[in-house]
Formats: C-alpha cells, structure tokens, sequence
C-alpha cells in the first residue's frame, strides 16, 4: 500500500484529525472514531506496518507498541478491573485499516471469547 493512501499514517502525518491520548517518536495512541466500549483506544506504530504480521519483524518497532499498550492502560485507569486488546488481521477478521493497531477495549465486561 502506498503509505499517502493509509488512514493511519494520515493521522500520523497531522492530516486527518484523531482525539490523541498518548505520543511517543514511535507510536501514537487516539481515541476509536466508533467506539465499541466507554474505552476504546487505538495503539499504532508511527512506522507503517500493514499488520502485526509485518510488525514481528521489527522488534523495536513490536516493542515500543506494546509498551504503548501498558502506558494508555495505566493513563486511562483501565489496568483493572482489566481490558481487552485486540489486533485484527486481514479479512475474516473485520480488518478494515490496513495499518498496525491495537484495540483497547474497556468500561464493561468483555465476557470470554470461547465458553
Ligand atoms: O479497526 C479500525 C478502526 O479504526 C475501527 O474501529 C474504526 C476506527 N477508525 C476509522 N477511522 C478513524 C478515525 N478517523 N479516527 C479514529 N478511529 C477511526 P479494524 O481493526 O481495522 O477493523
């Protein structure tokens, strides 16, 4: 994917306008536009990977995201009663940025996804 057509990375760029929570020179954290719980965050890497697949290969890069992951939690109180993350990839999955992220979902009770 050409990066100037990724939703994410025009984010990023300051194009397109997000409700920003957390910042670091390698990830940026922003409010879902719809959310799916009274906590519904976004964590992407500012480095445009098309999936965590892709993301694997940068340890770096997987890192400081999963370090962006704990310190949203933290910031927006969510570390308990706890929180549900999520990467979606490809189709089957209701991917539709194709652009790293992390879901955090918190508020309510996620229930467990297999009984
Ligand atoms: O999730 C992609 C998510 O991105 C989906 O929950 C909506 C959200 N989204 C789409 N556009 C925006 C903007 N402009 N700001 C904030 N959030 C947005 P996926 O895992 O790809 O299905």
């Amino acid at each position: 994917m050409n990066v100037t057509d990724c939703l994410f990375c025009r984010i990023v760029a300051g194009e397109i306008p997000a409700t920003v929570v957390y910042e670091t020179d390698a990830v940026l954290a922003f409010r879902d536009i719809r959310p799916k719980a009274p906590v519904h965050v976004l964590v992407i890497t500012k480095q445009h990977f098309d999936s965590v697949v892709d993301l694997g290969a940068d340890p770096a890069a997987a890192s400081a995201l999963i370090a962006a992951v704990g310190e949203v939690a933290r910031a927006e109180g969510i570390v308990e009663p706890g929180f549900r993350t999520i990467f979606n990839t490809g189709p089957d999955s209701g991917m539709e940025v194709a652009h790293v992220h992390a879901h955090l979902l918190a508020g309510r009770s996620m229930g467990a996804l297999a009984g």
